[in-house]
């Protein structure tokens, strides 16, 4: 080569020492099918909310649907690398894409891009949140701005989520923005302390534990603990209380660990977030549909005790709608066909999504879309394993309703029957609970973060504790007829214990044929059709709770988790009666103590317990059973 044309020739490429890290770099969009704009959403207090918009390319009038997290928005925007908008958002949402609708996430002030002060389940404004901004609030100021910031929009939006999301969206229910038509909040965290996360009549979550510290050690992903072992219930037994366990993983000095423990009981702080109360004295004005899994383990209280709080006031039957289906936590949004052993008519989140979901947003969001043919109340019979379309909810309950409950007797020898106990005969049946061998909950060992185990633990075959010395077991004949039940089945215990605090488990099971000959894995499956546990503390009060008196038979009154099940011809019903489900639930000692997170090792003692069955003590499920067809 001559000098010239070698000079020429490198002055054409790139210097062998260029940085190869360009100093920005943006994707080529022609291909997309989409645009996406990040933005920065200034809230009344100069906070601003890092905000996902996807917009369908060429878009004209189209709706919004909008997600509030605090699970990174730019992650939820990101299911697939995909040129195609319905790759890219979750499966939850390609029913929207096929609407052509808008989809907003905006990450919650305090979380990933979001700037502002992070608190959990931030309060509403008033004596918990003295500050001039809340969910409700940062709502209506993204709601007010995406309708004024974006082109191709028709000005309406709509708001779902599940869970902490859907938390989110009862909050913009509060003093909703005019362009909010239409709300679906999913399993949404209404009232921590009675039945969703953090406690079940008072009864703590240790899961939680995991929670706080992913959730409250970064405004990102936080960290996670390192176990001592391979089994939680090991590990959480060894560690003494939930406040020893705190303490052992460095998390009680997390502030958001120190309110709850500041709060066992169900005082001020609880009942001012508890949102099924705020929205009893809410004028109705969004149509909204609440959701929630039937078998849901983290949120089972929040969307059925909402639509109840606002039934009431849905006077034209068109503004409160509720779907229940047969779901684990969030399934909604992903498949289910089935859910741990049990299988459904087909993928049940699908058709709602597809047949229910997207035609209720349409009708209220789309302009000129048709009404939807939504029924008031779409609830999955799990005994049948089918769809019920209703008019109203729930079909059967103890006054008010179309059929009235019918007790169901707990009677001596492990007998369950319609019958009511007569005299003569055992009073009551006798256990030991020992709170060093708690009844796990799960066959162990236990993992809390093996996500299959967590997500279909409440239909787990309970025959893996059925026949423990500390389970108490109650059975039916084999039915001859069907037995539906369609409410709330309501515990009416007699029980009595040689301490001074006490929790009781009752589980109603559904008790298959010996021979399921079309699926011979379910031959005897013990499925909990409805289960809780109940702190005993708090027997006469949630919030002033009380030493029980002991070896005295005193009456506890509590509604377990709502079902629509039958109860086919050769199956039996069954109910459980025990002391613990651990390490889910933390151990409650047995001995009275003012805060059980900070129990002592010796206040751990070994109970006797007595389940009764006498007339005038006669323990029974009040089950909400519905006559004729
Ligand atoms: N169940 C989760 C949660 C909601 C609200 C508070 C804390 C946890 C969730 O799935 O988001």
């Amino acid at each position: 080569l001559s000098a010239a044309l070698a000079v020429s020739l490198a002055a054409a490429q790139t210097p062998p020492m260029t940085p190869d890290i360009p100093p920005k770099f943006d994707s080529p969009t022609a291909n997309l099918d989409y645009v996406k704009r990040d933005v920065m959403i200034p809230m009344r207090d100069g906070v601003k909310l890092h905000t996902v918009i996807v917009i369908p390319k060429g878009a004209k009038h189209a709706p919004i649907v909008l997600t509030r997290t605090p699970y990174n928005a730019s992650g939820r925007a990101a299911r697939l690398e995909s040129p195609k908008m319905r790759d890219l958002l979750p499966q939850g949402d390609e029913v929207f894409v096929d609407g052509g609708y808008i989809r907003v996430f905006q990450d919650i002030r305090g979380k990933y891009g979001s700037e502002g002060d992070y608190v959990m389940t931030r309060p509403l404004r008033g004596p918990l949140n003295s500050s001039e901004v809340d969910h409700s609030t940062d709502a209506y100021d993204t709601i007010d701005w995406l309708v004024k910031n974006l082109p191709e929009s028709n000005g309406k939006v709509g708001m779902i989520g599940s869970s902490y999301e859907g938390f989110t969206v009862v909050m913009a229910l509060v003093n909703p923005h005019p362009a909010l038509k239409v709300a679906v909040p999913e399993s949404p965290m209404v009232d921590g302390w009675m039945g969703d996360d953090w406690f079940h009549y008072g009864a703590f979550r240790q899961t939680n534990f995991d929670y706080f510290i992913g959730q409250t050690t970064a405004r990102g992903k936080g960290s996670t603990t390192a176990r001592e072992g391979y089994d939680d219930y090991t590990n959480f037994l060894a560690a003494g209380s939930a406040g020893d366990y705190a303490r052992l993983t460095g998390m009680d000095v997390l502030p958001y660990w120190k309110k709850v423990s500041e709060h066992p009981s169900y005082d001020a702080y609880w009942q001012g977030q508890a949102l099924d109360k705020v929205m009893a004295k809410q004028p109705l004005k969004v149509p909204t549909m609440w959701l929630q899994g039937l078998w849901d383990q983290e949120d089972m209280w929040g969307a059925i005790h909402s639509y109840e709080a606002m039934e009431p006031k849905d006077k034209g039957n068109d503004h409160n709608y509720l779907v229940m289906g047969p779901w684990r936590h969030s399934q909604v949004n992903y498949d289910a066909a089935s859910l741990g052993a049990l299988q459904f008519d087909g993928d049940t989140a699908l058709q709602f999504r597809r047949d229910v979901l997207r035609p209720f947003f349409d009708q209220y969001l789309v302009d000129g879309a048709p009404r939807a043919d939504t029924p008031p109340v779409l609830i999955y019979n799990t005994g049948e394993n089918h769809w019920d379309r209703l008019k109203s909810w729930p079909l059967s309950c103890a006054e008010g309703c179309k059929s009235k409950s019918k007790p169901l007797y707990l009677n001596a020898s492990g007998v369950l029957s319609f019958t009511a106990p007569a005299a003569g005969q055992a009073e009551h049946d006798d256990y030991v609970s020992d709170p060093a061998k708690p009844v796990p909950y799960v066959p162990r060992p236990v993992r809390f973060g093996d996500r299959t185990s967590w997500t279909t633990w409440l239909v787990q075959d309970q025959r893996f504790v059925d026949g423990r010395p500390d389970v108490l077991t109650y059975v039916t004949e084999p039915l001859t007829e069907p037995l539906r039940i369609s409410g709330v089945p309501q515990v009416n215990l007699y029980a009595a214990t040689s301490g001074t605090d006490s929790d009781w488990v009752v589980k109603l099971i559904d008790v298959y044929p010996e021979i399921v000959a079309s699926n011979p894995a379910m031959g005897g499956y013990e499925l909990a059709v409805s289960m809780d546990i109940f702190r005993g503390r708090y027997r006469e009060s949630f919030e002033t709770p009380k030493a029980l008196a002991s070896n005295e038979p005193l009456l506890y009154k509590f509604g377990l988790p709502t079902a629509n099940h039958v109860f086919k011809p050769g199956h039996r019903v069954m109910v459980q009666i025990q002391s613990s489900l651990f390490p889910l639930y933390d151990r409650n000692p047995q001995t009275y103590v003012p805060n059980i997170f900070f129990a002592k090792p010796t206040d751990y003692v070994k109970a006797t317990q007595q389940v009764w069955h006498a007339p005038g003590k006669a323990s029974a499920i009040e089950l909400p059973v519905v006559q004729g067809k």
